[in-house]
């Protein structure tokens, strides 16, 4: 080998051996609750979206609202060897054994946009979520601002039963309904963060509620079940957004297109961008051994019809919801 091609190949080497271990080293195993609402189809592709802009290799595994397929997910990626493991978790409870299998493994786990049982703090590296409490207090602060004096029978439409964000959702709204004496809960059931379900139970508050002309307001856990609650006034010939206030979590399009109509009044910003932070830690703790801060909160903004809602409607609606 003449001196040149020799100088050239150790050069080679040096800068090779110089890069960090690039993220196309890495493979992360995604088990994703499923495709319930417009925010879970975004951040799943979104999720697609980062992982390329960093060249991870990216698994997604649907559970459809599973968490038996969700652990399944799990323990098949830990059988694959994969470098680490985002888990949405759609339920708080009962996954403290297959991420005690993960820790064993020495895979990483990271928890996106929702939360489990304090049992488990010490089995995963970092969880990206919003503050799912203070998405409830902005709900019902608006609400209360809104009302005034006026005395307010409230319906509430919770997400799935014992996610985390149902319960911290419910938790922080009525905190604001304890300190406002003319504010009143009337109803409260789960619409499982669907549009199907979200219609079929305000269908039976309306049915519950003489005809729905007690009810002041609607807030649901998610804008998926408010769209659904909507066409359920619309069709008992109720007007949304004008006889009845409505507030609802995540920011998709379609409530934009709502409070545009003037059929929805407020929202509450929920990014679907959970997955670009948790792989900015990842690849930090892979190749720097960075250990990052056990919550990495995401913000939460409240939008109303002051706030140019077709506007948002068209710079939201291509992006992936
Ligand atoms: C919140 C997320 C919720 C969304 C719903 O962080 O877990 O799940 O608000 C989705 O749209 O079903």
């Amino acid at each position: 080998m003449t001196l040149k091609a020799l100088f050239a190949a150790t050069a080679t080497a040096a800068l090779l051996l110089s890069l960090p271990a690039s993220a196309a080293q890495i493979t992360v195993g995604f088990s994703q609750i499923g495709s319930e609402s417009g925010w879970r189809a975004a951040e799943t592709s979104v999720s697609k979206q980062e992982a390329a802009k960093r060249q991870v290799n990216f698994k997604i595994a649907d559970a459809q609202q599973k968490q038996e397929n969700q652990i399944k997910a799990i323990r098949s990626f830990i059988a694959q060897g994969v470098d680490a493991i985002f888990l949405a978790p759609v339920v708080a409870s009962g996954w403290d054994a297959v991420l005690k299998e993960a820790k064993e493994a020495k895979i990483p786990v990271v928890l996106l946009d929702r939360d489990i049982d304090p049992s488990g703090k010490e089995l995963y590296l970092t969880a990206v979520t919003s503050d799912s409490v203070h998405e409830g207090e902005v709900a019902g602060e608006w609400l209360a601002k809104t009302v005034g004096e006026k005395s307010c029978s409230v319906v509430e439409l919770q997400g799935t039963v014992g996610a985390s964000v149902a319960t911290n959702r419910k938790k922080g709204f009525d905190g604001v309904v304890a300190k406002h004496a003319n504010l009143k809960v009337v109803r409260s059931q789960t619409g499982d963060f669907t549009r199907a379900k979200g219609k079929e139970v305000m269908e039976s508050f309306i049915k519950a509620e003489n005809g729905g002309k007690s009810i002041c307001a609607v807030y649901a856990h998610n804008d998926d079940m408010m769209v659904g609650a909507i066409q359920a006034m619309k069709e008992a010939g109720l007007k949304p957004g004008k006889d009845i206030l409505t507030v609802s979590i995540d920011a998709v399009p379609d409530i934009f297109k709502a409070i545009a109509a003037g059929e929805a009044n407020a929202t509450v910003e929920l990014t679907p961008n959970m997955a670009g932070p948790a792989l900015d830690a990842i690849i930090a703790f892979k190749d720097k051994g960075t250990v990052p801060p056990k919550w990495i909160q995401t913000e939460s903004k409240l939008y109303t019809a002051a706030d140019d809602p077709q506007k948002i409607y068209e710079s939201k609606k291509g992006l992936g919801y």
